[in-house]
């Protein structure tokens, strides 16, 4: 008998949850275990919210609250959003829970005595004025590719380039405004390079039932050579390191969050491991039952971000510690983007799941629906309101909705809501049976590979089925002149729908308690869902409206909000807000240096937005003789559909360089504002374009 520990990355405690998550992880993640309990597995699905790491810390400094405020107000918004969701957690803990740190130090220890991780001293960026050390986030400074002055030390957020701390020009603390010092710093560092062998070995035998997109991801980390990784850091934020001479140090946050399901897993049992749900299918008693029983098949959900940490760190740990089971299987998702953009917490550009719960009450599972069709199961996917809009119309309205509600209606108005008895059954009825059986065996293959999108098909395949079938035998028509016949039709009718409230209770949680409810039946398992599931003289329940059309106004009232919040965001409403020093000038230069500088008047001609980044536009420049293109570091606070025809300064004599696949000739000048937002500099009244600025 295998028992499943099932996984869903634990989110970030430091904003709302969006439909990215949801697509990502947590909808394929929910269908899994919930056929797994359908088929009477031994599950547990575990999760929690990841409350360390640098984005808490600094969401912090910007409310000018403790990290705790942040990640207790994040924990509770996203465990109701889960749940208004159907997301069937049997567990859902947190790091900051004592069990956690409990768990993960000793963890850290265990390693420790065992003397796995190699000592290392390190130079890091040092804050006097502060006393702590900086992560890469806490340092900005002048990128050392594209001259921008506010690149972090990991990142430059303009061209886009990945940096470390010592690149940057002219670095500075974020917490103090100062420049930072170099100082020694001991760390202790897990030796991956040890582990390449081993970890080699274990996914080289998962070439073929590893996604290509996991596997692909894996092999090219493990092609590069895996390198020591320090797993603690310098900070005051997270779970302290348990060993003498580590004060003021913490486990690095990926060290940390993966063992988060292992002390969720011994909280859920530490609490008397009732599961939720209809289903109590766990017969293990103890958390070492699923973490340390090679009978466990361990199943990591995440999104393609967390590959190298579930694929390699994590097992690499494990395999360090001994005793645990590796993962059997981590089927990540690709991205999902909205509205033609990456979803972007800090430019607010998403559908948050709180809101979306607020504004279309019932409508869960219409969401999980659409967000299930467009699934990033293989590669970067889109959602757009009008697909929702026609996915629910057109599918779930048109197809599931219509198919249910004419077999109840038409069994109440023949019947009196009571299934009859079929008689002899005819082609038409052996090749609906063999559509729901062929339905289900097809449904439940797809699910053990966890191809949901295409399992999803599949179940609206079967209701496409039921539509046809009613359409072709015209019960309706045939009442007048043969009763008996009409009897044969509906029981099939109904035995079908019976076929989709189960089926449906992977995907679609609220709909199939729906189906029961007018089916006036009980849910019953993967195996129990065949042969004949009604029996003639059943008395079924009240039809009611499955799904119902979702209008015009409501899509457009969700795309003019994504817009809205987009032009605040670019409209410059402080991101950090506050007031920021202006910086001393700079050395004196001459007017030679000065006069080697072409400086113009040019109209922007067209703009849009550079895919994937979220600071870069492409504009189209006049620039009088002739038409540049410049790539410019403005999106955060312009929307590209509201500079075209705005006159600017540009400095034509810039050299050229590539910006993110682009040929960027001259750079747009721009003005910092005290917040830290960006504004053109223009003249103040239309002049010619390629007229010189001096
Ligand atoms: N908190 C999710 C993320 O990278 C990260 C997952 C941890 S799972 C152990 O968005
Ligand atoms: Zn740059």
């Amino acid at each position: 008998m295998s028992r499943f520990l099932v996984t869903a990355a634990l989110p970030y405690a430091n904003g709302p949850l969006h439909i990215g998550h949801l697509a990502g992880c947590f909808i394929p993640s929910d269908i899994f275990v919930r056929y797994l309990r359908m088929k009477g597995e031994d599950v547990l699905f575990i999760c929690g919210s990841d409350e360390h790491g640098v984005p808490i810390t600094l969401k912090a400094r910007n409310e000018n609250v403790s990290p705790q405020v942040v990640v207790d107000r994040y924990h509770e918004l996203m465990k109701k959003a889960f749940a208004g969701f159907g997301i069937s957690f049997d567990h859902y803990s947190r790091t900051t829970a004592k069990i956690h740190h409990e768990t993960a130090s000793s963890f850290f220890r265990e390693l420790y005595d065992k003397k796995v991780f190699s000592e290392e001293t390190t130079e890091q960026y040092y804050d006097e004025e502060a006393r702590q050390f900086l992560a890469d986030r806490y340092i900005t400074g002048t990128c050392p590719r594209c001259g921008f002055e506010k690149a972090f030390g990991d990142q430059c957020e303009n061209c886009g380039s990945s940096l470390s701390p010592s690149e940057l020009k002219s670095p500075k603390s974020t917490l103090s405004g100062k420049p930072p010092v170099r100082k020694q710093t001991k760390n202790w560092f897990l030796p991956l390079d040890k582990y390449q062998e081993k970890i080699q070995d274990w996914i080289g035998s998962h070439k073929e039932d590893w996604k290509s997109n996991v596997f692909g991801q894996c092999m090219s980390w493990l092609n590069e050579g895996l390198k020591p990784r320090a797993m603690t850091r310098d900070l005051d934020w997270g779970v302290p390191v348990p060993v003498d001479g580590a004060d003021g140090k913490v486990l690095y946050v990926w060290f940390d969050a993966p063992i988060g399901y292992i002390s969720s897993t011994k909280e859920f049992f530490e609490q008397g491991g009732n599961k939720n749900g209809s289903r109590i299918t766990h017969h293990g008693s103890r958390w070492e039952d699923y973490w340390k029983d090679d009978h466990t098949r361990l199943v990591h959900f995440i999104g393609k971000d967390n590959i190298v940490f579930h694929c390699i760190i994590f097992p690499a740990m494990l395999m360090a510690h001994g005793g645990y089971v590796l993962p059997e299987n981590v089927p990540a998702n690709e991205f999902l983007n909205l509205e033609g953009d990456k979803i972007s917490t800090s430019r607010k550009w998403a559908v948050w799941l709180h809101e979306y719960l607020e504004e279309f009450p019932g409508r869960e599972d219409e969401l999980r629906y659409v967000l299930t069709s467009v699934a990033p199961e293989t590669k970067d996917s889109e959602f757009t309101w009008k697909d929702y809009q026609a996915r629910v119309n057109n599918e779930l309205v048109a197809i599931l909705g219509n198919f249910v509600n004419r077999t109840m209606v038409l069994t109440h108005k023949y019947y009196n809501g009571t299934v009859p008895q079929h008689g002899e059954l005819q082609k038409a009825d052996h090749d609906l049976i063999h559509t729901i059986r062929n339905s289900k065996l097809k449904i439940g293959l797809l699910l053990d590979q966890y191809k949901f999108r295409e399992a999803q098909f599949e179940l609206m395949n079967l209701a496409r089925a039921g539509n046809k079938y009613l359409a072709d035998t015209e019960p309706w028509k045939l009442v007048k002149t043969d009763g008996e016949r009409v009897q044969t039709i509906m029981y099939m009718a109904l035995e079908c729908t019976a076929y989709l409230a189960g089926l449906t209770e992977p995907f679609l949680p609220h709909c199939s308690k729906r189906l029961h409810a007018m089916l006036n039946s009980e849910s019953v398992g993967w195996k129990q869902m065949d042969g004949r599931l009604l029996k003639p003289g059943h008395l079924i329940g009240t039809a009611t409206l499955l799904f119902e059309k979702v209008e015009d106004d409501i899509i457009n009232n969700q795309i003019e909000k994504l817009k809205n919040t987009a032009m605040e965001q670019s409209n410059g409403s402080p991101p950090g807000g506050g007031d920021e020093t202006q910086g001393a000038i700079k050395p004196e230069v001459t007017f030679d240096d000065f006069s080697k500088m072409d400086i113009r008047v040019a109209t922007i001609l067209e703009a849009e937005r550079v895919p994937k980044t979220d600071k870069l536009l492409k504009l189209l420049l006049d620039v009088g003789s002739e038409k540049r293109t410049v790539v410019s570091g403005i999106a955060e606070f312009y929307a590209p559909e509201d500079i075209i025809g705005r006159q600017v300064s540009y400095l034509a004599n810039l050299a050229p360089r590539k910006i993110r696949g682009t040929e960027s000739a001259g750079m747009v000048l721009m003005a910092e504002d005290r917040d830290g937002s960006l504004v053109f500099v223009s003249p103040e009244r239309e002049t010619g374009n390629g007229g010189t600025v001096s």
